[in-house]
């Protein structure tokens, strides 16, 4: 094999006339034809100058012809580094400069935004829009449907994707063509997906949820995708009838359940729901099951790592808890301060060793060398209990992190800003519960003496700076954080006053 990820998931399927994507609105699409559509794709980003190794950076409307950006990638080995479509400029010119990106790629809409951060870099600028269209796409359509696939192993990276960090700037994590291989195969066993599959997508293709875990796993097993632009709920519920599975955050199984029309007749033909990215609630499973007559199959992963753990497809799946390691991931609870494994039972941070581990942080050895041990066993962060018979609940996480609908919040970023603001002394940023996003931020500012903070100011300067879903939700001015003797801000405290302000 010269190219693993290539002949795996795509290459498998040269000339097959089997649909791939039933596209929100548009025609059916065959795997050949979204072959055609990849291969015209990395030809073009050939004849733009890149090689092998170079870094694709997208940030653009999900649609077929992007997800066939990432196929293209993969076919010419270049290395694919979506972002999040909800980025301002001032988070995504970081990403553009600290990958050394050669080709970015973003709309006719934001061309002229994401212009100014190219210019300074040497990568070249192109396009491609929602419907399909864009430069990208007139320099594709000028290129032959066949294309030379690239010589790949499997430690060669296949992309590159960005998480937050608790401290500091976002870690690109790299992820190797066996990172996604070995997961995608393992998933597609443990779930037992076939080629009679039709996968509800719904997600963005930005991230690990959407990008690999769902759209792997059916180009591993050769099933099919009803794509929709973003997540609809309407859209579900018209399509599950010929749908046989759903992957989804939280969100999307609160807002199936508070809709009337939700009913167990739609899920008749279905076989699979799952859940991942943040944490499920058991009173959100059982309502599921009491509706449905189905039990969701929660999972957990990380972006550097893909899925670790998942709950079983036959057999128990035990509300509350992230089922047990998948097969290849070794999963030991340890000691934060020391590393060493505790006793079965007892709460400690997730460490997880195997194929799906990432290579570590692009450009950051110490970074690197911080979470991932020498004998390869990754710190997550993550804080957990195993059971006696393995079944891991998470209990919360060490690292300070939001969870909101999915999209991960690191509140240092949007305390550094706040605290910058007029009139605001220091502040905290918590994550308080909600009933549709799981939990949102709320910031707490303390204001400078005989000052008043101008809370719609505030809120217009974090509206330029950071990307929609990272905003407070709410901003609250008070005179002094709670501190503990040590003189830590004591967020435990602020969750418990401000933990009710969007229940009810
Ligand atoms: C949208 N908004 C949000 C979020 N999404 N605010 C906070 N958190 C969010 N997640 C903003 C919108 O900009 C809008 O702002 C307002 O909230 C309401 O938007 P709405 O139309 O209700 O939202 P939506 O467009 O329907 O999106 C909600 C969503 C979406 C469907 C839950 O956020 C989503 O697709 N989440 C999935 C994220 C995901 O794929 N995570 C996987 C990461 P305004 O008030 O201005 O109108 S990978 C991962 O975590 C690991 C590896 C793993 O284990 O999977
Ligand atoms: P990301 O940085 O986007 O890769 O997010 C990874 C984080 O999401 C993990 O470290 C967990 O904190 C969280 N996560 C993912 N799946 C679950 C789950 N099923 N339950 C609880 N937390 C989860």
């Amino acid at each position: 094999m010269t190219n693993p990820l290539y002949d795996t998931l795509f290459g498998r399927h040269a000339g097959s006339g089997a649909p791939f994507l039933y596209p929100e609105g548009g025609a059916p699409i065959s795997y050949a034809a979204f072959l055609a559509m990849a291969a015209r794709m990395s030809n073009a980003i050939s004849a733009l100058g890149l090689a092998p190794g170079d870094r694709v950076a997208a940030q653009i409307d999900k649609s077929p012809e992007a997800l066939a950006l990432y196929a293209a990638c993969v076919q010419g080995g270049f290395v694919f580094l979506p972002l999040n479509t909800a980025y301002t400029p001032a988070e995504l010119g970081y990403f553009l400069t600290d990958s050394d990106a050669k080709l970015v790629v973003a709309s006719d809409a934001s061309e002229a935004r994401v212009a100014p951060l190219v210019a300074g870099t040497r990568a070249v600028l192109k396009t491609l829009n929602a419907d399909g269209s864009g430069s990208l796409a007139a320099l594709a359509a000028q290129q032959p449907s066949a294309a030379p696939v690239a010589e790949r192993g499997p430690g060669d990276l296949a992309a590159l994707l960005y998480t937050s960090g608790t401290t500091g700037r976002s870690k690109g994590a790299m992820l190797s063509q066996n990172n996604l291989l070995s997961n995608a195969l393992t998933l597609a066993k443990a779930w037992r997906f076939t080629d009679e599959d039709v996968l509800l997508h719904a997600l963005p293709i930005f991230h690990t949820h959407g990008l690999f875990v769902a759209t792997n796993v059916i180009l591993a097993t050769g099933g099919a995708m009803i794509f929709f632009g973003k997540f609809d709920v309407e859209g579900l519920i018209r399509e599950m009838p010929r749908a046989t599975a759903l992957m989804g955050v939280p969100t999307f199984y609160t807002r199936l359940l508070d809709h009337p029309a939700f009913a167990r007749d739609l899920t008749k033909g279905m076989r699979l729901f799952v859940s991942g990215s943040a944490p499920l609630l058991a009173e959100t499973h059982i309502r599921f099951e009491e509706r449905t007559g189905h039990r969701i199959l929660e999972r957990y992963g990380m972006t550097e790592t893909n899925m670790n753990t998942s709950n079983p497809y036959e057999g128990e799946r035990r509300a509350g808890t992230v089922g047990r390691p998948l097969p290849g991931v070794e999963l030991k609870i340890t000691e934060p301060a020391t590393g060493a494994t505790l006793p079965q039972g007892e709460v400690g941070v997730i460490e997880v060793r195997g194929a799906n581990v990432f290579q570590g942080y692009w450009q950051m050895p110490e970074k690197t060398r911080e979470e991932l041990r020498e004998d390869g066993f990754f710190i997550t962060g993550d804080l957990a209990r195993m059971d006696a018979d393995g079944y891991v609940t998470i209990i919360g996480r060490g690292k300070d992190l939001i969870i909101s609908g999915g999209f991960n919040v690191y509140p240092k970023e949007v305390e550094t800003l706040l605290d910058e603001q007029p009139g605001v002394l220091e502040s905290a940023v918590i994550g308080v519960p909600h009933p549709d996003l799981g939990e949102v931020a709320v910031g707490i500012l303390v204001r400078q003496k005989g000052q008043e903070p101008d809370l719609d100011q505030i809120a217009a300067a974090m509206g330029q700076a950071l990307a929609r879903f990272k905003q407070p939700r709410k901003l609250i001015v008070v005179d002094e954080l709670p501190r503990n003797t040590m003189g830590k801000v004591q967020k435990n405290v602020l969750r418990e006053i401000y933990g009710g302000l969007f229940s009810g």
